[in-house]
C-alpha cells in the first residue's frame, strides 16, 4: 500500500487555475499581449515567475523589459490574484476530495501539499484544510520549478516517506512531467490528449477515492 499522497493545489482540490489565467489574461491584456486558454495549459503548475517568462516570450517581449519591470508586473498579477482568491472558502472545495482526504488520513497514509504556488498556505486555510496537510513544500526554496521533481521530491521528503512509496496526483502536464521525474506514481485528473495515455487518469476529482487509488497503486 502506498504510504503518502502528494497533491498539487490548483485544479485539483480547487478551481484556482481559473483565477490564475484571468490575472494573467488581465497582465497582459495591459501590456498588449493576448493570451487565451490553450496558450494558458502552458502556463498550468509553472512558478508564477516562468508564467511570466512565457508570456513575454509568447508576446515577443521577452527583451523589453528590465528586471525592475519584470518584478513588478508579477507583483502586479499576484496581487489581483490575491484579491481573487479572498473569496475562496470551504464551498471551493473540489468534489470527492474531502472526503479523500478524510479515508486517507484515516489510514494513517500521509498528506502532502506539491504546489508551485507561494499562495498554498493561504488557499488551504481559507478552504479550512490545513489540518489535514503532514506536510507543505514550500517552492520558495526548491532549486527548480515543475516539471523538475524537485518540488514532489521536498514533499515526500517533509512528510519522511520515500518517492517509491508516494502517489502525486496533478491536473496540468509539467505537473506529470514532474511526478514521473520523482519517480512517484502519477494520477492525472483531464484529459489523455493533455495529460499522456500512459497514466492512470480520472475526468473529475469524484473519482478520486481511496478505493481508485488503490487500485491505481495495485496494478502500477
Ligand atoms: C503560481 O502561479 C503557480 O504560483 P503563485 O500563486 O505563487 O503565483
Amino acid at each position: 500500500m502506498f504510504q503518502a499522497v502528494l497533491f498539487d493545489l490548483d485544479g485539483v482540490i480547487t478551481d484556482t487555475a481559473e483565477y490564475h489565467f484571468l490575472a494573467w489574461e488581465k497582465l497582459a491584456q495591459e501590456i498588449g499581449i493576448k493570451i487565451d486558454r490553450e496558450f494558458n495549459e502552458n502556463l498550468k503548475g509553472v512558478s508564477r515567475e516562468e508564467s511570466l517568462r512565457r508570456i513575454l516570450e509568447h508576446g515577443g517581449k521577452e527583451n523589453d523589459y528590465t528586471a525592475e519591470e519584470f518584478a513588478a508586473m508579477a507583483k502586479l498579477k499576484n496581487d489581483n490574484y490575491v484579491e481573487m482568491i479572498q473569496a475562496v472558502s470551504p464551498k471551493d472545495i473540489y468534489p470527492g476530495i474531502l472526503q479523500l482526504l478524510q479515508d486517507l488520513r484515516g489510514q494513517g497514509i500521509k498528506i502532502a501539499l506539491a504546489s508551485a504556488s507561494k499562495n498554498g498556505p493561504f488557499l488551504l486555510d481559507q478552504m479550512q484544510l490545513t489540518d489535514y496537510f503532514d506536510a507543505i513544500a514550500d517552492p520558495a526554496k526548491v532549486a527548480a520549478s515543475k516539471p523538475a521533481p524537485d518540488i514532489f521530491i521536498a514533499a515526500a521528503e517533509g512528510v519522511g516517506v520515500d518517492v517509491s512509496q508516494a502517489i502525486g496526483i496533478e491536473d496540468a502536464y509539467s505537473g506529470i512531467a514532474a511526478i514521473k521525474a520523482a519517480k512517484v506514481l502519477p494520477i492525472g485528473v483531464g484529459k489523455a490528449e493533455v495529460l499522456g495515455t500512459d497514466i492512470a487518469l480520472v475526468s473529475d476529482t469524484s473519482q478520486l477515492t481511496l478505493d481508485f487509488l488503490t487500485k491505481v497503486w495495485e496494478n502500477k
